[in-house]
């Protein structure tokens, strides 16, 4: 079984299966019009009369029930979060406003003689759900670059920093500090209407997803390049070459695996730890800055964003104990001795997916394609023949398969990017566009603070009748 579901995840389908969805998927409803802010104008008026109808009408509807263990177990399962910008399937992973990772692959713009596609675009296609046009996506770039810019008593917080302090704490107090430019708190401070709340996020928005690359490569410089400054910003560049020429890298390959990795971690549904956290915190009507730096506290976690390190490291660890060129057994011994130590394998299980992760299968199609030879790849693809059998044995994970994580570190190593201890910031630089896309709308449909009802188990058992 295991081997029948592999050999069909290890082509590369994508684009015969995308075809059909695409034909209703490629639609770009005022082609003509660059400017984001203005299409989220029009789509704020019509989604907010149509969610005031649908909860008119059908508010009392039940849709779901929640049992004792949903509680005592992470809320699993709860249907209590409204998310717009990406549902997940167990089976079939992330959909991007409804649309698979391939099919995003095949629709969104690249850059001339690019594969892969431009953050940007999906950036467009989560605020809007309408993939946009290159023109569109061009303006994006253009407008990121031009507030990447950071203000001067971050830079010096950033200089100052210990290189103690852990690149994604570095990367979340950067964001807290620059809470002093929300455009969103100073509106609110001034009495603004309600309902103009989400111009102002969307400017922050913006805003925080164009200085964020810039954050990142100041801190990679000051950790690993002695301190060196990042050069200035290309207006003329997209998003992903203007962060991989601040961190240093001058391959066209590396930028173009930035793209591809800053589009498949962006956003995945609402309720992972990062999202909600940072949903969380805008409720109360935190700007955006602080809301995100939650969102990033939450990622730095090693059962969620962490994991990539987490993976570098245990691997790292496999190389030194057994070697680069093992055998199924000394990988199988090695693994058992990780779980019987009371560890999990870094990079596999899932909350939610029942399958090997899209976002896995997309690098590992990136890695047959440019590092087929790369020998920590052939390690991790060797993982992944053996892992999920040992995770099936062993009892206990839910879901045997690989997530996005136990994936990422190879390819990054592979183009000179060995400090794991960075590898979490690339995700938290992605994950800004889902938070950001979601809190625009968040603040556009006036959604309440977020305040669910806890119970003591005193309280539960005397709802059970028993002590
Ligand atoms: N290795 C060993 N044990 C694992 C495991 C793994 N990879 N995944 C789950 N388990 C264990 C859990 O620790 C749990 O054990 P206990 O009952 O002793 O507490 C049991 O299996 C049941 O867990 P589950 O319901 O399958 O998984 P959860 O929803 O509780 O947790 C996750 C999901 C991702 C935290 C978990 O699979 C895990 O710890 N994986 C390794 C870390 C990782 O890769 N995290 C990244 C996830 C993707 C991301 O967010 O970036």
């Amino acid at each position: 079984m295991l081997s029948v579901l592999r050999a069909s995840t290890s082509v590369l389908p994508r684009a015969k299966a995308s075809l059909p969805v695409l034909s209703s998927f490629i639609r770009h409803v005022h082609a003509d019009n660059t400017d984001l802010k203005d299409e989220l104008r029009s789509l704020i008026l019509k989604q907010s009369e149509d969610v005031r109808e649908f909860r008119q009408k059908h508010g009392n509807k039940v849709v779901g029930e929640v049992t004792i263990d949903m509680m005592y177990g992470g809320m699993r399962g709860i249907k209590g979060l409204i998310c717009e910008t990406s549902v997940l399937d167990p089976d079939e992973g992330i959909r991007f406003r409804g649309h698979s990772i391939p099919d995003c692959q095949l629709a969104l713009p690249k850059v001339a003689r690019g594969e892969e596609p431009l953050p940007e675009g999906l950036f467009w296609l989560l605020v809007t759900g309408e993939v946009p046009t290159d023109d569109q996506v061009k303006a994006i770039s253009r407008e990121w670059a031009k507030r990447a810019d950071l203000p001067s008593h971050v830079v010096t917080m950033l200089n100052n920093f210990p290189s103690t302090v852990h690149p994604m704490a570095q990367l979340s107090a950067a964001l807290t500090t620059l809470s002093s430019q929300s455009h969103f708190a100073k509106a609110y401070a001034e009495g603004k209407p309600k309902k103009l709340y989400w111009e102002f996020v969307y400017e922050d928005a913006m805003d925080l997803i164009g200085k964020l690359p810039t954050i990142a490569a100041t801190i990679y410089r000051n950790l690993f390049r002695d301190g060196s400054p990042v050069c200035p910003i290309d207006v003329k560049k997209d998003w992903s070459w203007n962060f991989t020429d601040m961190l240093g890298y001058d391959d066209p390959m590396f930028t173009e695996l930035m793209r591809m990795y800053l589009t498949i971690h962006s956003d995945h549904e609402g309720g992972n730890v990062s999202a909600h956290a940072c949903h969380l915190v805008g409720s109360a009507l935190s700007d955006p800055y602080l809301s995100y730096a939650a969102g990033l506290n939450g990622l730095a976690g090693p059962l969620h964003g962490l994991a990539n390190q987490e993976v570098l490291l245990w691997l790292t660890k496999l190389q030194q104990d057994i070697g680069v060129d093992v055998s199924d057994e000394e990988m199988h011994a090695f693994i058992w001795d990780t779980l019987q130590s009371g560890q999990v394998v870094p990079g596999y299980g899932h909350a939610v997916l029942r399958k090997t992760d899209p976002r896995y299968l997309v690098q590992r199609e990136f890695a047959l394609k440019h590092l087929p030879e790369n020998k920590l790849f052939r390690l991790v693809s060797q993982l992944y023949k053996i892992v999920p059998d040992i995770l099936i044995e062993q009892g206990k994970a839910k879901n045997p398969w690989p997530n996005v994580d136990a994936h990422s570190g190879v390819l990054l190593t592979h183009y000179g990017m060995t400090e794991m201890s960075y590898y979490t910031v690339l995700f938290g630089v992605s994950r800004a566009l889902g938070c950001m896309a979601s809190m625009i709308w968040s603040r556009a449909l006036g959604f309440p603070i977020e305040r669910p009802k806890s119970m003591s188990t005193a309280g539960l058992k005397k709802l059970c009748n028993t002590n």
